[in-house]
C-alpha cells in the first residue's frame, strides 16, 4: 500500500472552516488555481466555476466519507435506474444542502462579486422530459436527506431536452448545449469505465460437460461515467449520481487517419457518441428506436457491472444479492437490466438458471407511471435479436417458464395467456418490457392511489391475479428543498415565523399552519407574499420574454408537457369562450374577473397536433392581448421553454393551479402537488393525485369538475359523439366556431381546422364533454377569487394540509412496501 504511506494520506479529508473569510480563500484559490485567473480578469463563468468548486469542496468531505460507508457497512441499498433526472440548477440547492447560502453571500460581496448573478449563469442540466425525470430529482434529493444508502444511475446526455423558441407563434427546436461551457458540479472518472457489448451473436459450448451459452458481441462502446453529487438537506449526507457517457472504444483509425480517409478514421466514433448525445431522440423512426434501445441498454449494463465491480468485496456471495441491493426500474427505459443480470448471472458467473431467476425476482423493483397503451414501451424482437440477442434468449426462456406456470394455475386459456404473453404478436412481434418488468419485478408499484388501483384493476389485472400481493402504491412526491425553501422564500420564512422551524423535513408539520388560516393578520402576510411573488415573477418575465402580468390579475397557470391528454385545449376553449362572451356583447368587459393566464409547455418534436395545439395558443394570446375590447382583463402568456428554473418562479406566484386531463389518463402528476403546497388553489379533475390532494385539502377548497372515471368508461361504452356536445351547448358552439371561423389566424380557416374537425369528430380525451362543467367550475372559481380573505384562507389551508406530498414521505413508503432498506446510521 505505497499510496498511503504519508501520514497525511491517512487523514480523513476534511472540510474548509465554515467563516466568510476561508470560504473567501477557498473561492479566490480555486479561481486562481483551476481557472487560472486573478478576480479582476475573471469572466462570470470563471466566478461561477470558482464558487460551485469552493461549494463542493465543503461537501467533499462527507461525500467521500459517505462513498466510504456505503461500501465498508455492505448495508442494503437502492439502485435507482432511471434514464432522466430533470435536475434544475445545482448551486443553490447545494447551497442550501450545506448550510452556506449566508457565508457564500457574505464573502462574495467582500469581493465585490454578487451571488445572484452567479446563480443566473448556471444553465440548468435538462436531463429529462417532464414529470418522470424530475420525480427522480426529487428522488434523489430526499434519499440522501434521509440518508438512504442508494445511487442513482443515469445518463449524461450531452444534449438535453431540447430548448423551445417560437417563431409565428410555433415551436421550433434549438439544441440543448448545457455543457458548452462546462459543469462544475461532476467528476469524470474514466478510470472507471465499463465495456459495453452489442451486435453479435450467441453460441453454446461444453463447460466440463455443462452445456452453456454465450454472447460472442459484434462491437462495443465505453461508458465513462461521470459522478454529482446530491447533498442532503443539512444532514452531512452526501450521496452519489452517476451518469454515463459513451465513447469509442478506439478513438480513431490511425491507420485510415493516415491514408487520408479523414472522416472514415472517426467514424467508429462518431457512432459510439451519438449512443449519450441527445435525450429520447425522436422515435418515429427505426433509426431512432434502435438508438433509444442503445441508449437503454447502454446505462443499465453500465451500472448493473459498476454496481457489481465497485460495490461488493471480490469473494462475494452472489446468493446475498437480495440483502445488499434493490434495482429500482424507473419505468420502462431500464427494464432490459433484467435480462442482463440474468445473463451476468447464468452466462459470467456461471449460476444455475433458477438460482439466477430466484435472485433476480428479488433484485428488482418496477414503478409503472402511465396508463396510456401507446406509452407502454414494446421492443420489435428483430431489433432486439440484432442489438442484444442472448437478451432476447434469455427474455423467451423467461416468457416459457412464466407461461408454464401461467397454464398449470388455468389450464389452456389460449386467450388469457395470449394477453399474458411477454411477447406480443401483433402488429409484428414484439416484447412488451411493462410485463417483462412485472414478472420479474418483487413488487410493481403505480404513482398515485388512482392509478394503481387502476393499474391492478384493468391495465395489468391479470398480473395482479396471477402474482397476488406484487402491486403496491406509492404516491409520488416533491422535495420541499427545492420547491418551498428555494421557490418560495418568502412563504418558507413565513411558515417558519409561525411554526419554527423542522418541517422543512417533516413537512406534515405543515398541518400546524391550520389555526393560521384563520388569523387576519397572518392571512394579510401570506397575500402580501402572494403579490412579492408575482412581482418577482413580473421581473423574470419581463426580461426573459418581455411579457407582463397586470396587477390585480388572478394568475391561472397551466404548465406541463403539452399533451392532449392533459387538455390544455379545454383552458384554451375556456379563454375563448370569455372572449367571445366580450366581443359578441353578452357579457360587459367590466363584468370579467381580470385574469392572466399563463401557459408552459413543450410538444415533442414529432407530435403534430401537440404542435397545432401551441400554435393555437399563442395566436388565441395575440389576438386576445391586444383586443381593446377586452379592457386588459384578459391576458394569455405563454413563455417559450418552460423548464424548472422558471417553474420555480411560476408556481409560487400562482393562484390557480390548472390540473384538468381526463379522469383515468394522468398517472399522478406532480405539478399538482407543488402549486397546493405553495398555496395556490386547484381546478381539477378526478384524476391521478388530484384525488388526493382533494381528500386532504377538502372539497371546500378545490375545485373539482368533469367526469369520474367509471363516467368515463360509461361514456365510451355508449360511443361517444362530441358532436352532440357541441350542438347541445351554444357557449361551446360559439368557441369552437369562432376558431375554426379562422379570427385567430388572420381569417384562414385552414390553419386550425385539424384542431377543430379533430374535436368535433374524434375528441379521443372527451375535452368537449368536460366543457360545460369545466365553464362551470371557472365560474365558480371567478365568484370565490372576489372574495380575497376567503380565498387566502383556502390557500393557507392548502399548504398547512399538503405536507403528504413531500417525496421523503414517499420515499419512506418505498423503503417500507418494496425495498426495505433502512437510512445507514
Ligand atoms: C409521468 C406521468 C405523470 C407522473 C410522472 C411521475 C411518464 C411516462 N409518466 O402523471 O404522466 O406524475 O410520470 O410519476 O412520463
Amino acid at each position: 500500500m505505497t499510496r498511503a504511506t504519508h501520514p497525511l494520506a491517512l487523514a480523513p479529508v476534511t472540510a474548509p472552516e465554515t467563516s466568510a473569510d476561508a470560504f473567501v480563500a477557498d473561492f479566490l484559490h480555486n479561481l486562481n488555481f483551476d481557472r487560472g485567473v486573478a478576480l479582476s480578469a475573471s469572466s462570470e463563468n470563471d466566478r461561477y466555476f470558482a464558487l460551485a468548486h469552493t461549494v463542493r469542496d465543503y461537501l467533499m468531505a462527507r461525500w467521500l466519507e459517505d462513498l466510504r460507508r456505503q461500501k465498508e457497512s455492505q448495508a442494503k441499498g437502492v439502485c435507482y435506474l432511471s434514464a432522466e433526472y430533470l435536475l434544475g440548477r445545482q448551486l443553490d440547492n447545494n447551497l442550501l444542502a450545506g448550510g452556506l447560502a449566508d457565508i457564500a453571500q457574505e464573502a462574495l460581496a467582500s469581493c465585490g462579486v454578487s451571488l445572484d448573478d452567479l446563480r443566473q449563469h448556471e444553465v440548468e442540466p435538462g436531463l429529462g422530459n417532464g414529470g418522470l425525470g424530475r420525480l427522480a430529482a426529487c428522488f434523489v434529493d430526499s434519499l440522501a436527506t434521509l440518508g438512504v444508502p442508494s445511487i442513482g444511475y443515469g445518463i449524461r446526455y450531452e444534449y438535453g431536452i431540447f430548448r423551445q423558441t417560437f417563431v409565428d407563434g410555433q415551436q421550433v427546436e434549438q439544441p440543448d448545449s448545457w455543457l458548452s461551457l462546462g459543469s462544475p458540479w461532476e467528476f469524470a472518472r474514466p478510470e472507471d469505465a465499463q465495456t459495453i457489448a452489442f451486435g453479435g451473436h450467441t453460441e453454446t459450448y461444453d463447460d466440463e460437460g455443462v452445456t452453456r451459452s454465450r454472447w460472442v458481441p459484434g462491437w462495443n462502446v465505453q461508458a465513462v461515467p461521470y459522478n454529482y453529487m446530491i447533498p442532503g438537506f443539512q444532514n452531512g449526507r452526501v450521496n452519489t449520481l452517476r451518469l454515463w457517457s459513451a465513447v469509442a472504444t478506439k478513438a480513431f483509425d490511425l491507420r485510415i487517419f493516415n491514408s487520408g480517409d479523414y472522416e472514415e478514421a472517426v467514424r467508429a466514433q462518431t457512432y459510439a457518441e451519438t449512443i449519450s448525445k441527445v435525450l429520447y431522440p425522436e422515435d418515429s423512426t427505426p433509426q431512432g428506436k434502435e438508438l433509444r434501445l442503445q441508449q437503454q441498454y447502454f446505462f443499465v449494463a453500465a451500472s448493473i457491472h459498476d454496481f457489481l465491480d465497485s460495490m461488493l468485496p471480490g469473494d462475494y456471495d452472489l446468493a446475498k444479492l437480495p440483502e445488499r441491493v434493490i434495482f429500482q426500474l424507473n419505468d420502462t427505459h431500464p427494464v432490459i437490466a433484467v435480462p442482463e443480470f440474468m445473463r451476468v448471472l447464468v452466462d459470467e458467473k456461471k449460476m444455475d438458471w433458477d438460482a439466477a431467476w430466484a435472485i433476480t425476482r428479488q433484485c428488482f423493483a418496477y414503478t409503472c407511471h402511465t396508463l396510456l397503451p401507446e406509452a407502454l414501451e414494446v421492443w420489435p424482437v428483430e431489433l432486439l435479436g440484432r442489438l442484444l440477442p442472448r437478451h432476447l434468449e434469455i427474455i423467451y426462456r423467461i416468457n416459457e417458464e412464466f407461461l408454464d406456470a401461467v397454464r398449470a394455475r388455468y389450464g389452456d386459456d389460449e386467450m388469457r395467456i395470449r394477453n399474458m404473453s411477454i411477447i406480443a404478436e401483433h402488429p409484428v412481434r414484439s416484447v412488451r418490457m411493462a410485463y417483462l418488468a412485472t414478472v420479474a419485478g418483487a413488487k410493481v408499484n403505480g404513482v398515485a392511489e388512482l392509478h394503481s388501483q387502476l393499474l391492478r384493476d384493468k391495465v395489468l389485472s391479470d398480473f395482479d391475479d396471477f402474482f397476488p400481493g406484487k402491486f403496491t402504491n406509492v404516491t409520488n412526491g416533491v422535495t420541499p428543498r427545492r420547491f418551498l425553501r428555494l421557490a418560495n422564500p418568502g412563504l418558507s420564512g413565513l411558515i417558519t415565523e409561525a411554526i419554527g422551524e423542522g418541517w422543512l423535513t417533516d413537512l406534515e408539520r405543515l398541518r400546524e399552519l391550520e389555526p393560521f388560516a384563520d388569523d387576519a393578520g397572518f392571512r394579510a402576510s401570506f397575500a402580501e407574499v402572494k403579490a412579492a411573488n408575482k412581482r418577482r415573477l413580473n421581473d423574470v418575465l419581463r426580461e426573459r420574454d418581455g411579457f407582463e402580468v397586470s396587477d390585480g390579475h388572478m394568475l391561472d397557470v397551466m404548465v406541463k408537457r403539452l399533451h392532449e391528454y392533459k387538455r390544455q385545449l379545454l383552458k384554451v376553449l375556456h379563454v375563448v369562450s370569455t372572449y367571445e362572451g366580450v366581443v359578441s356583447g353578452r357579457v360587459a368587459a367590466s363584468d370579467v374577473q381580470p385574469r392572466t393566464v399563463i401557459f408552459g409547455a413543450k410538444a415533442a418534436p414529432g407530435y403534430t397536433m401537440a404542435k397545432r395545439i401551441i400554435h393555437l395558443i399563442n395566436a388565441v394570446g395575440s389576438v386576445v392581448n391586444s383586443d381593446p375590447r377586452l379592457d386588459g382583463r384578459l391576458k394569455v402568456i405563454f413563455p417559450p421553454n418552460y423548464n424548472v428554473t422558471l417553474a420555480e418562479r411560476v408556481i409560487p406566484a400562482a393562484d390557480l393551479s390548472e390540473q384538468i386531463s381526463l379522469a383515468g389518463k394522468e398517472a399522478s402528476g406532480t405539478g399538482n402537488m407543488k402549486f397546493a403546497l405553495n398555496g395556490a388553489l386547484t381546478i381539477g379533475t378526478d384524476d391521478g393525485a388530484n384525488v388526493e390532494i382533494r381528500e386532504l385539502v377538502g372539497d371546500d377548497h378545490f375545485f373539482l369538475f368533469g367526469m369520474s372515471e367509471p363516467e368515463v368508461e360509461a361514456l365510451s361504452a355508449r360511443g361517444y359523439r362530441p358532436s352532440e356536445f357541441y350542438q347541445a351547448d351554444a357557449g361551446l358552439r360559439a368557441a369552437i366556431d369562432l376558431i375554426a371561423s379562422g379570427a385567430f389566424s388572420r381569417g384562414d380557416r385552414s390553419v386550425f381546422e385539424p384542431v377543430v374537425s379533430n374535436l368535433l369528430y374524434e375528441d379521443r380525451f372527451m375535452v368537449l364533454a368536460d366543457y360545460a362543467s369545466y365553464i362551470a367550475a371557472q365560474e365558480r372559481v371567478d365568484a370565490a377569487y372576489a372574495d380575497q380573505e376567503a380565498w387566502t384562507r383556502s390557500a393557507v389551508l392548502n399548504v398547512a394540509r399538503t405536507g403528504f406530498f413531500s417525496s421523503d414521505r414517499s420515499i419512506r413508503d418505498y423503503i417500507d412496501r418494496i425495498w426495505h432498506t433502512p437510512p445507514l446510521a
